[in-house]
């Protein structure tokens, strides 16, 4: 690990009371879960489709049975615990120096590790409605049912609370999202190979002091980073200290 960078970012952490994190699958891979781009992330799996096909919104109209069976074998990782990334981050916010966390993940993994302020772009795998009357279900539901879940209420087809290709945005999470990166004085942008729009676009409104990125990887736009780290982001966080 590059400690040199480590203490720079320990530093930028150590100098600001009104830090934003930017994240994505790379966070919780840590924990057990692939992400989407890294070489053993679930792009490169030999599927029947593309995965990126699979969660998709016409997929999910057009084949549900094929949808649920890619997402409860890929997609739920019931066990996954919180690492270190999740956990300093939470310890951060408690300890006033994080002010939000915004994600793209579905894992419900920041808030697991007690952070309170966190916007997800995508939604929550945690979540799941009823597509005809609207009741919620938990994960386990999910897991639990046999093929295509559906309401015990209304014989309704259930959906994941989750953004899908082709499905727009919660305009209240991004508006949220925005006023944060907006008022930040440190964006910490982790995970995250920011190829997926609109979220990456949102990076584009922090005008504060000093922009971090920690991503293995590389990414696909430009960051105007002032430090780049590329050691994973759990072990990175790990050696951080709340002060
Ligand atoms: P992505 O495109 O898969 O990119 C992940 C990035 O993280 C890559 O650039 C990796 O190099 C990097 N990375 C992987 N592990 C680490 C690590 N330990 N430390 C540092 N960097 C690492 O994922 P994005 O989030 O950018 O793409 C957006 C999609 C992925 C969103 O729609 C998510 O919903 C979706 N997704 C979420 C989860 C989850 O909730 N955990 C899992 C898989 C996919």
């Amino acid at each position: 690990m590059d400690l040199e960078k480590v203490a720079e970012l320990q530093k930028i952490i150590d100098d600001s009371d009104n830090i934003v994190f930017f994240g994505g699958a790379g966070v919780s891979t840590e924990s057990g879960i692939p992400d989407f781009r890294s070489q053993d992330g679930l792009y490169n799996l030999k599927y029947a489709y593309p995965p990126e096909e699979i969660i998709s919104h016409s997929f999910f109209e057009a084949n549900p049975k094929e949808f649920y069976r890619f997402y409860k074998d890929k997609m739920l990782v019931p066990d996954a615990q919180p690492n270190a990334a999740h956990l300093k981050l939470a310890e951060l916010e408690a300890a006033g120096k994080v002010k939000a966390v915004v994600t793209q993940n579905i894992d419900g993994l920041h808030q697991k590790a007690g952070s309170k302020a966190v916007y997800e772009l995508h939604g929550s795998t945690l979540r799941n409605y009823c597509t005809r009357c609207g009741t919620y279900y938990d994960a386990k539901f999910i897991q639990d049912s046999e093929g295509v879940p559906v309401c015990p209420k209304c014989g309704g087809i259930i959906k994941p609370d989750v953004v899908l290709y082709e499905e727009g945005l919660d305009s209240r999470t991004i508006r949220r999202s925005i006023e944060a990166i907006e008022d930040a004085d440190v964006l910490i942008i982790g995970g995250t190979s920011l190829v997926v729009y609109p979220a990456a676009g949102l990076i584009d409104y922090f005008h504060g002091r000093k922009l971090v990125l920690i991503n293995k990887g590389a990414v696909g736009r430009e960051t105007r980073a002032d430090l780049v780290i590329t050691d994973p982001i759990g072990e990175v966080f790990s050696q951080i200290k709340v002060r």
